[in-house]
């Protein structure tokens, strides 16, 4: 058996997408356990962008097996079009597809409801991708989520469906006095329409999964936004509505937890955030917006301009030990190259006392004062090297001082977003 997982250890967009290409050369699948097209994956190859939201990102490597687990949320829509995609830039995806059937369905009155719930909250908005995630999650959690499976049989999918849009219909009418704009035929053919379309992807995944770890396959598993945003142990009520760390990798693909060997976390060598909710490292001035422009911190499925910030190592911390990492990957380390200083929070102060813990509670988070260690920068383009012998003296210290404070490796370093522009240290 041979599993490995990545998984973010900040707010998203660590740079997964990039390292999960590179690592699924060794990978027979890959795997996504959770989450929806609220993900945007970046791959750049040879100077081409694949921005991916649903399929994982070994779907570039013609010879791969790409998985889309059971815990997933999924826009049947927003994945016919990412197969049509990826056969027009040259790819096959017969046989290499596997969509599971326990999946969870985003229907069309799920985005109303995202929209509508975003609406009420007002100042205290999460920030969604307004992609219909939470109210998905919410209906699968509330046992009345429609699966895949139930496409299969059409008598089942015309009674769930008609009792969730009657339930829908008086939800935004009278709690969020919003008119609705879907019908039950308009719905029941549509997405029927798109099922034929992919019916020929959708199979038991779980059975699938466990045999191809058990034979002895090598399995990549791929998490999406990140561990501080894990409806869990992430910054709640300011989080997605899955189990977006490590912990979500056995429910969301049907394993066993001990299946999981080895798990790396991805760690930006600062920290963005998008959307509503705390984060202590925040710069809103010059420093926060030259963050935002070289490292394009837009988000890759809304567009938005990502919230920037030093690197929080105090929450990398907590995510380590959630997660029980293996390893942190740094990526976009050349993002820092124009910083006469580099500052990096290693602990939170609360009312006066030094923290001991990462705070549970949003509230608390958004009162926290960062503790600050400020290292020299480095002034010198890193973009393109492949050596870690070959950084600036700085650039090692930055990255030997993270290893020291998280207390264990560093094994890949991106410095670009070009498959290449990777130092491996192992
Ligand atoms: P949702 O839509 O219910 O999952 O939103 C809940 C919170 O989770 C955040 N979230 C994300 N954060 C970073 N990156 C994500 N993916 C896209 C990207 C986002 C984009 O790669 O850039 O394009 O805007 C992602 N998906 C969800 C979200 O901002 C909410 O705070
Ligand atoms: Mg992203």
């Amino acid at each position: 058996m041979s599993t490995l997982a990545i998984v973010g250890t900040q707010w998203g967009d660590e740079g997964k997408g990039k390292i999960v290409d590179i690592l699924s050369e060794k990978a027979d699948y890959i795997v996504r356990f959770q989450g929806g097209n609220n993900a945007g994956h970046t791959v750049v190859i040879d100077g081409n962008k694949y921005i991916l939201h649903l399929l994982p990102s070994g779907i570039l490597h013609e010879d791969k097996k790409c998985v889309l687990g059971n815990g997933m949320v999924i826009d049947l829509e927003g994945l016919l079009n990412e197969i049509e995609f990826i056969k027009r830039v040259g790819k096959s995806v017969e046989g290499r597809i596997f969509v599971s059937e326990r999946a969870h369905l985003i229907l069309p009155y799920h985005k109303e409801l995202d929209a509508a719930s975003e609406k009420l909250r007002g100042n205290g908005s999460i920030g969604t991708t307004l992609k219909g995630i939470g109210p998905a999650y919410r209906d699968k959690a509330g046992r009345v989520g429609i699966r895949i499976a139930d496409l299969k049989d059409e008598e089942t999918f015309r009674e769930k469906l008609r009792w969730n849009i009657r339930e829908k219909e008086l939800t935004l009418k009278h709690v969020y006095n919003y008119e609705v704009s879907f019908s039950f035929d308009e719905v029941y053919s549509h997405i029927m329409r798109v099922y034929e379309k992919v019916a020929n992807f959708v199979c038991d995944t779980v059975t699938l999964l466990n045999r191809a770890i058990d034979r002895g396959d090598n399995v990549l598993f791929e998490g999406a936004q990140a561990t501080l945003l894990d409806i869990d142990v992430g910054t709640y009520p300011f989080v997605t509505s899955s189990n977006s760390s490590a912990l979500g990798i056995p429910a969301g693909a049907g394993i066993s937890p001990r299946k999981v060997e080895k798990i790396y976390g991805i760690m930006k060598a600062y920290t963005t955030r998008v959307g509503g909710g705390p984060f202590p490292t925040e710069l809103k001035d010059t420093m926060g917006e030259l963050l935002r422009a070289r490292g394009h911190e837009y988000g890759s499925t809304t567009g938005r301009p990502r919230r920037c910030g030093w690197l929080d190592l105090f929450a990398v911390k907590f995510s380590k030990m959630v997660n029980d990492l293996d390893g942190v990957i740094v990526t976009k380390l050349d993002v820092l190259d124009a910083f006469d200083e580099i500052r990096v929070c290693v602990g939170y102060e609360l009312d006066g006392e030094v923290l001991d813990h990462f705070p549970s509670t949003a509230k608390e988070l958004s009162r926290v004062k960062p503790i600050y260690e400020t290292l020299p920068g480095w002034k010198t383009k890193t973009t393109h090297i492949k050596r870690f012998e070959d950084l600036p003296k700085e650039a090692q210290n930055f990255i030997k001082f993270i290893e020291d404070y998280l207390e264990t490796t560093v094994p890949i370093i991106s410095t670009g977003p070009q498959r290449d522009e990777t130092i491996v240290a192992c």
